[in-house]
């Protein structure tokens, strides 16, 4: 019996790691989490894992004993019920019990904790602003490269973009480079979440926080805004193209220029509107 159960859990726990082995992005009916494109993410998911295993004990082990009441001390098998109402043993039992899971519980948490919030010694620097309703990114480390994030509407969607996920400009990163995000706003409070990357900070107006991502594997990752910040809340996503080291530094030569002009002409209109004025 204690096999079956067993089995089943175990099958179970693959069945869903099976479904979210190929999300870097939400896919319908997804179970679980996505899969972890950085070590902190898979840590995370081991975590998940455990948790998985003990929650679905604990609730099995309630079950039975609620069932095992309903049938032992209903009325008709239990005519004359027991006046007994303290049982010390017992009490310390179910005292002690859940105490000795939450402090085994609480080993992998901390160590967790500190690995997401205690930052490597980090290769390069990307700064992550929020706005009403979009996404900034800087990069001091690369000539200052500086641009914006946008949504990219229904209408304007190419084949094979994300409805309400793709953008138009992503955040381009190497990989197997370990990043120091700092992340901030200038308006109301934002969420930088990317589930993949087991990232999830506030970004607060006057207050500059950090975090760190080392990505495994070349791809794209979708993550979204997920702290309420107003009507187009739901339409700031984020997109990060992690690329190899080369084609990432052939990228930076080209993202300087590129945003380079753009800059370039929002200043000259700027100057431009204000001799007019
Ligand atoms: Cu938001």
């Amino acid at each position: 019996m204690h096999r079956i159960i067993l089995l089943s859990l175990i099958s179970l726990c693959a069945f869903l790691a099976g479904f979210s082995a190929f999300a870097a992005a939400p896919e319908p009916w997804q179970l679980g989490m996505q899969a972890a494109a950085t070590p902190v993410k898979a840590e995370i998911n081991e975590f998940n894992n455990l948790l998985m295993v003990v929650m679905t004990g604990i609730t099995l082990l309630v079950l039975a004993l609620i069932l095992f009441i309903c049938l032992r001390f209903r009325e008709k098998a239990n005519p004359t019920p027991s006046k007994t109402t303290h049982n010390t043993k017992l009490e310390v039992i179910w005292t002690a019990i859940p105490v000795i899971i939450l402090v085994i519980l609480a080993v992998p948490s901390f160590r967790l904790i500190y690995l997401e919030d205690v930052i490597p010694e980090a290769e390069m620097t990307v700064k992550v602003v929020g706005y009403q309703w979009y996404w900034g990114y800087e990069y001091p480390d690369h000539g200052d490269i500086k641009f914006d994030s946008y949504l990219i509407n229904d209408e304007d969607l190419q084949q094979g973009q994300k409805r309400l996920l793709d953008v138009d400009n992503r955040l381009v990163v190497p990989v197997d480079t370990t990043i120091r995000v700092q992340v901030t706003s200038s308006d109301v409070i934002h969420s930088w979440f990317v589930p993949s990357m087991g990232v999830q900070i506030y970004a607060i107006p006057g207050r500059l926080n950090e975090t760190w991502m080392r990505i495994e594997k070349p791809g794209v990752y979708y993550g979204q805004c997920n702290q309420i910040c107003g009507v187009r809340h739901g339409f700031m996503p984020i997109v990060i193209e992690a690329l190899p080291k080369q084609e990432f530094e052939a990228w930076t030569k080209q993202a300087k220029e590129k945003f380079a002009t753009i800059y370039r002409n929002q200043n000259m209109a700027s100057l431009q509107l204000a001799s007019i004025e």
